[in-house]
């Protein structure tokens, strides 16, 4: 297995999915962006975009996907529940990619990522509302249980706890204690300090 990366950025998740399952792989680490050229990337994935996971003649883009596929291509590491039994973990995994991603990216192109003359004052605030909405729901989510799916974890903590790492980074926590509590749990977990590192 192959994992184009990047540090502190998306493919984050993936690294951190990896160390959860133990995987076996190349970690391909490119500097981002100017070396997404890199043609064995750009011919995995022809948006050229991290991370990309090569599996053999199977390739994985988008960091959920990559999570999830690990959980299942590693099920002696314990991280997907019964197929019986998906119907929170696959709800978590796209709520965490529809719901608060979006406004998170959004919040940070507006608030630090682009040029100073580009950015909306009005849209990094609409951004901030619509994702504090949705951490709110993840809060009151979290409030009676240690992780997502109750106990144990499972990889849709890794797909979460990716993002919480990111809005933490921009002082987008405070106020949601169950949120803040998870986030420390996760991030003391040795697979995410490993691949933090
Ligand atoms: N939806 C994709 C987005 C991946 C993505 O946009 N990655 C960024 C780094 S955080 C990237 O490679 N950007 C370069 C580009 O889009 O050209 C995912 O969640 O994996």
């Amino acid at each position: 297995m192959k994992l184009f990366y990047a540090p502190q950025t998306r493919a984050f998740s993936s690294r951190w999915a990896m160390e959860e399952v133990a995987a076996p792989h190349d970690l391909i680490r490119l500097k981002f962006p100017d070396e997404l050229s890199n043609p064995d990337l750009q011919k995995a994935n022809p948006l050229g975009q991290i991370p990309t996971l090569v599996d053999g003649d199977q390739v994985v883009t988008e960091a959920s996907a990559i999570a999830l596929y690990l959980a299942d291509r590693f099920p002696q590491a314990g991280l997907a529940p019964a197929a019986e039994e998906r119907h929170q973990y696959y709800q978590w995994a796209f709520f965490v990619g529809a719901a608060l991603e979006p406004h998170l990216l959004e919040f940070f192109l507006h608030s630090e990522r682009l040029p100073e003359s580009e950015r909306s004052a009005e849209r990094a605030v609409q951004a901030k509302e619509g994702f504090v909405r949705a951490l709110g729901i993840v809060n009151d989510h979290l409030a009676t249980r240690q992780y997502l799916l109750g106990d144990p974890f499972s990889m849709v903590d890794v797909i979460l706890g990716s993002i919480l790492g990111w809005a933490k980074m921009m002082n987008l926590l405070a106020g949601f204690e169950h949120v803040r509590a998870y986030f420390k749990r996760v991030s003391s977990r040795p697979a995410f300090l490993t691949a933090f590192q």
